[in-house]
């Protein structure tokens, strides 16, 4: 006579052969995923923050269970400014790229940090998604070993001040302690252009600095004035318009290069849906900004920007990293239509 198991016991083991069966293919697939580490100092309410999550959402359904795309905000994985090393060093493999960041190694790139050089959203991009981008595209990948996906939009950089001052022309910038964004001599030389004294603060410390009065001032895109709560402890904004800006949405090459052609294809794509997002976004969000930012209680000056342009042009063209600008490419550049 052979023992059978009675049937609750068989039905027990039956379902732990099912549990075991589902850990073991879900610890299967977590391991053939391949990990997307995102590092930003963007806060969460912030487009090119939420971008991200489009991008994530869009990989998802096109590459299910093949990406584990992991987002880290308020630059808590690594410092404004040091993405790029950790990219090389493959500790990261996805961030926002200033141009200020690809000036380090690729100087003509300085030319992107310069005020008053693209004049507009669509200039920018027509700039990025033409020759001259996939110019310094390979420029970037060969000295920085990361591939840009996708140029976006980030806003066009006005001043806010935590007291009221009278400003017209770049001479009644002198004294003002600017704050810029850290780690990089041209954020410094920008500050300096405009006629202020720069001074350097990481991002995450611009609301405080504010508030507690060791920087008069900070530069930044109207969208994200609101979404860091600059307003806050801000009195003053000063439409000088001086640098249209603009991130690349970037991917280390030791990813990259061991990803397959659709992978890289369905990769890119999801990078663009989110450049998408974050540009239709942002330019709807600046147009109403201002009078949100009025109703806060802010005063809104607007200064003689011809005046702000011809000064800080010329500080420019004599400068050191105008030296490093390729022959002609300001000329393409004002050519881009
Ligand atoms: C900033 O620190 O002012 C800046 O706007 C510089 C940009 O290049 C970018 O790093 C941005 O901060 C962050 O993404 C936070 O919005």
């Amino acid at each position: 006579m052979s023992i059978s198991p009675s049937q609750p016991v068989r039905r027990r083991v039956c379902l732990a052969a099912v549990m075991a069966l589902s850990l073991a293919t879900r610890h299967v697939m977590a391991q053939a995923r391949t990990l997307l580490r995102v590092s930003t100092p963007a806060v969460s309410s912030d487009w090119h923050a939420r971008m991200w999550t489009v991008m994530k959402e869009q990989l998802e359904k096109s590459a299910p269970g093949q990406f584990d795309m992991q987002i880290n905000l308020n630059a808590a994985l690594f410092k404004q400014g040091t993405e790029p090393v950790a990219m090389a060093r493959g500790n990261l493999e996805l961030a926002t790229l200033s141009a200020f960041d690809m000036a380090k190694l690729v100087p003509e790139f300085s030319i992107f940090t310069a005020g008053y050089v693209i004049r507009d959203p669509v200039h920018l991009m027509n700039v990025f998604n033409g020759p001259i981008g996939e110019e310094l595209f390979k420029r970037v990948s060969d000295k920085m070993d990361l591939t840009v996906l996708a140029p976006i939009y980030y806003g066009t950089r006005q001043l806010g001040l935590r007291e009221p001052r009278s400003i017209k022309t770049p001479a009644d910038l002198k004294g003002l302690k600017l704050r810029m964004p850290p780690g990089s001599k041209d954020w410094l030389f920008l500050g300096a252009a405009l006629g202020a004294t720069p001074t350097p603060l990481a991002f995450g410390e611009v609301y405080l600095g504010l508030k507690t009065g060791t920087i008069d001032a900070q530069d930044n895109p109207l969208p994200t004035v609101k979404s860091a709560k600059f307003h806050e402890v801000t009195k003053q904004l000063t439409l000088t318009s001086h640098l249209v800006d603009v991130l690349f949405i970037a991917v280390s090459n030791k990813l990259w290069n061991g990803l397959n052609p659709d992978q890289k294809h369905k990769l890119r794509s999801a990078a663009q849906a989110a450049a998408r997002y974050n540009n239709e976004q942002r330019l709807a969000d600046e147009e109403q900004m201002l009078d949100f930012l009025k109703r806060q209680g802010l005063t809104v000056t607007k200064p003689d920007v011809d005046a702000f342009r011809k000064s800080v042009q010329a500080t420019y063209l004599q400068s050191e990293q105008a030296r490093a600008w390729p022959k002609g490419l300001l000329d393409r550049i004002n050519a881009t239509r």
